[in-house]
């Protein structure tokens, strides 16, 4: 068969290289072939959400920071601080933690959906027109964020007015000046050119990108237990290689994007900096405990655990 996976960035961005190994090894291990639909192909993310949900797509990648209103537990993932910068840890958390790979594929499955990983995709930094020391300096700022409550509110929280809007409107916002801010992991300010158009990187370490594939549920439950197999094998393998190819990228796309454009100003805030946006964390998580759904609190509970285990190296 030919089975259709589509995703929200281009072929060569991460969540193209993600699919594109699943695609060999998929072609590899069986007859099926896949056929990829990066970005602009099909739509935007709740387009592409919505035909994996009827079965159009066997495969789609989404971000939790468009599934908030599908599953409001997902907007977990934009608590500010919650999630550690170190990139091992990261990866290892995402491998092992219950409340990524136990907790939330039934929430998934509730909406037509198999959950097949979560990947990180870098650490978020701020791009504006101004510089951000501290969150008075977002007073004002017309600031864009993915379609998720939970991270409408975090921006609230950090003073700036968040305007949420799907991804293809975000470099023509900035343009125009619609928006005078945005953020995104570095790989994706450099590939989408967004750095033509900011003036400022701030780095305040507030939060790394995840991403989630899924697979349409009843597509992925007619299959044969062993094709199940392969693709969760296939999944594995691309899980590996996506945090392979990721070493080293946020540093070598900062140095791309310093040639590109000199004049920019890319700035990692200190501690002492970075306290007032840390303050906003108990505020947002306290939000999240209301809108993020039945399972809100369990899953918050868990990540910590999960998160905890990870950092003192124990494995959960
Ligand atoms: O900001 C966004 O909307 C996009 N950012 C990334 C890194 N991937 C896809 C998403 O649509």
């Amino acid at each position: 068969d030919t089975w259709r996976y589509a995703f929200e960035e281009a072929m060569d961005e991460v969540q193209g290289i993600f699919a594109q190994k699943f695609k060999e090894e998929v072609e590899a291990n069986s007859d099926h072939t896949v056929q990829l639909f990066p970005f602009g192909t099909l739509g935007e993310s709740a387009d592409i959400m919505e035909q994996a949900q009827s079965g159009i797509l066997q495969f789609v990648d989404q971000s939790p920071g468009f599934t908030g209103a599908l599953i409001p537990e997902a907007q977990v993932f934009f608590v500010p601080y919650l999630l550690p910068q170190d990139e091992e840890q990261l990866a290892t958390f995402f491998q092992e933690s219950k409340a990524i790979n136990e907790m939330f594929p039934p929430l998934y499955e509730e909406q037509g959906l198999e959950l097949l990983t979560m990947f990180p995709e870098g650490e978020v930094m701020m791009t504006t027109q101004e510089p951000v020391e501290s969150p008075e300096d977002l007073n004002e700022v017309k600031f864009r964020v993915m379609t998720n409550p939970l991270l409408v509110e975090s921006y609230q929280a950090f003073g700036a007015t968040p305007t949420p809007l799907p991804w293809g409107e975000v470099y023509g916002g900035l343009q125009t000046g619609i928006i005078q801010g945005q953020e995104n992991p570095a790989f994706f300010i450099e590939s989408t050119k967004m750095y033509e158009v900011t003036d400022y990187i701030t780095r305040a370490g507030h939060n790394n990108f995840t991403t989630a594939v899924m697979a349409n549920l009843e597509f992925y439950e007619g299959l044969p237990e062993e094709e199940q197999t392969m693709i969760q094998d296939a999944i594995d393998v691309a899980f590996d290689h996506i945090i392979e190819y990721q070493d080293g990228l946020t540093e070598e796309s900062l140095e791309k994007i310093k040639e590109a454009k000199p004049s920019i100003t890319i700035t990692e805030l200190t501690e002492e900096q970075r306290q007032p946006f840390m303050e906003t964390a108990d505020e947002v998580e306290q939000e999240f405990l209301e809108i993020g759904g039945d399972q809100a609190e369990a899953i918050l509970e868990q990540m910590k655990a999960d998160l905890e285990a990870v950092a003192s190296g124990s494995g959960s």
